[in-house]
């Protein structure tokens, strides 16, 4: 098993905007005390070194805490730092190919916001989906809304896990009240928080009483 489902519960996908090493670096290990089980990295201003050289220190502290990094679109940047898995989009490689490339003991999700995307992630082999966005995000992304309903039908249409992202919080995430996926991912919840930690433990706590 390259994933196991309860690793999806708290998904960070991070975002070092406007801040400096140590205090991104802080920030995610806050959140990782807090609870967060799942970190993705993404970047989408940093040059290949310097993209590699964060997601090696970030993945310093994942490892300390027994959590899988994720790269966020750049499988060579994955395999350079030997990261756990990568992140894919509609706009990324293609599921199949980056399968052949990386290989069987990765992780690879993929974003989906259809039921015909999401079959097609999972027949090339993804592990998890990512859906949304449930809500408008304040996070630098070419997104589009996903109806819960979608999502619904998304999580029944493939046996692999399915989280919710965009826009969620400590306080709007009811919504996602009798959608059967894996956990929620977030970008602002956690990062733009003065205190990572508890609004890890918030979101976990919140999660866990859907
Ligand atoms: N994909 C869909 S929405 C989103 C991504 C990467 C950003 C989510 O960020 P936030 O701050 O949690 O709304
Ligand atoms: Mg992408």
């Amino acid at each position: 098993m390259r994933l196991d489902r309860e690793k999806l519960r708290l998904y960070l996908v991070t975002d070092s905007t406007g801040l400096s090493d140590e205090c991104f670096l802080h920030k995610i290990e806050e959140a990782l005390i807090g609870g967060v089980t799942i970190v993705q990295i993404r970047e989408k201003d940093k040059s290949t070194r310097e993209y590699m050289e964060l997601a090696a220190k970030v993945h310093e502290l994942t490892k300390k805490y027994n959590v899988p990094l994720i790269v966020d679109d750049r499988i060579d940047v994955a395999m350079a730092i030997d990261a756990e898995g990568v992140h894919l989009g509609q706009s990324d490689m293609p599921v199949d190919i980056a399968r052949a490339i990386i290989g069987e003991n990765k992780i690879i999700g993929a974003t989906t916001k259809t039921v015909e995307q999401a079959k097609e992630a999972y027949e090339k082999g993804a592990d998890y989906l990512g859906v949304g966005a449930i809500y408008p995000t304040t996070t630098k992304v070419k997104t589009i809304l996903t109806s819960v309903d979608t999502l619904k039908d998304i999580c029944a249409a493939v046996p692999i896990p399915a989280n919710a992202i965009g826009g969620l919080n400590r306080d709007n995430m009811q919504i996602l009240k009798g959608a059967p996926i894996a956990g929620i991912c977030v970008v602002s919840a956690i990062m733009k928080s003065d205190d990572p930690r508890k609004a890890a433990e918030g979101l976990v706590e919140g999660f866990l009483a859907l």
